[in-house]
């Protein structure tokens, strides 16, 4: 994409899951969805280095659990500071992954990460424009409390330029999975009308990359919704989908252009090679290979 001056150029990726399937001592010499996960991510943030990206944000579920070991922390975070460390502003939602607060906060510590730990807009300088990041971490049942937490971020009242909303939630019309299921008025979606009259609305959650503009009577939404979707396939109900993260461009407080960059899957290969390991022992260990049980000759990883 070529780079215009005046432009606000953002980087939006969610989802990367790190932690899942990414055992620091290996029982089992298989491939791992760790690596491709943790690889993808970090294509993100080489393409964040680029020189073009003024701002990039993270939509939640940044890592697979709360509870993850110090070892995926110190990698995840690292990977945000080499942003943060180059001047370029990152934001970060704790997802429903990380059960609303990231873990190990004070890794997150930086003058250049904001992290939406409660509800609450960051205000920060791109390119001369004042820009306002609102958010607030995942919450269960959020059709209910979506008014009162995006007003509790006080993001509509903020004096800027450009207003971003950055959430971990389903919105009403996205779809998911292999049979197109559609999103629609349960307690933990939000409601098309209810969506900010703002620039646009950066959400994680929903793995399957895609924009809403309508609501589900047809009507405009006030403000586009965009996932970015994971980084990389985390379940087979992902099949057939593309993968990779979006660059945004704003000028004049609206979105002018967007783009979507895919990444290298290898969800695919990864399992087939699982299947084939299975066929070749007669007793094969599980597929989360976290059995205490011995791993059958042959499986078990030699260094
Ligand atoms: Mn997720």
């Amino acid at each position: 994409m070529a780079y215009r001056a005046g432009v606000t150029r953002v980087l939006f990726f969610s989802d990367t899951h790190l932690g899942l399937d990414w055992p620091a001592r290996p029982r089992v010499d298989r491939p791992r969805r760790g690596d491709a996960l943790y690889a993808n991510a970090e294509r993100v943030v080489t393409r964040a280095l680029a020189g073009d990206i003024d701002l990039v944000i993270h939509g939640g579920d940044l890592f697979h659990r709360p509870d993850v070991p110090l070892w995926v922390a110190e990698r995840g975070y690292s990977l945000v500071r080499r942003v943060a460390d180059r001047g370029v502003p990152v934001a970060v939602v704790p997802g429903n992954h990380e059960r609303g607060a990231l873990p190990f906060p004070l890794l997150a510590r930086h003058p250049a990460i904001h992290v939406f730990d409660r509800p609450r807009t960051a205000l920060v300088h791109a390119r001369g424009q004042r820009v306002a990041l609102g958010g607030f971490p995942y919450l269960r049942r959020v059709r209910a409390a979506f008014r009162a937490q995006l007003a509790a971020t006080a993001l509509e009242t903020a004096e800027a330029d450009l207003k971003l909303l950055c959430a971990h939630h389903c919105f009403e019309g996205a779809r998911v999975g292999a049979l197109d299921w559609v999103f629609r008025d349960a307690d933990d979606v939000v409601r098309g009308a209810d969506v900010p009259a703002i620039a646009a609305v950066l959400s994680g959650h929903v793995h399957r990359h895609q924009v809403l503009t309508r609501d589900l009577r047809g009507a405009p939404l006030a403000a586009p919704v965009l996932f970015a979707g994971s980084v990389e396939r985390t379940s087979v109900a992902e099949r057939g989908e593309a993968k990779g993260y979006l660059v945004l461009d704003f000028d004049a407080g609206r979105l002018t252009r967007w783009q979507f960059e895919e990444l290298p899957t290898v969800f695919f290969e990864w399992r087939r090679r699982v299947l084939d390991q299975r066929c070749a022992t007669r007793s094969p260990p599980s597929a989360g290979a976290r059995t205490t049980s011995r791993a059958p000759g042959g499986f078990t990883r030699s260094a």
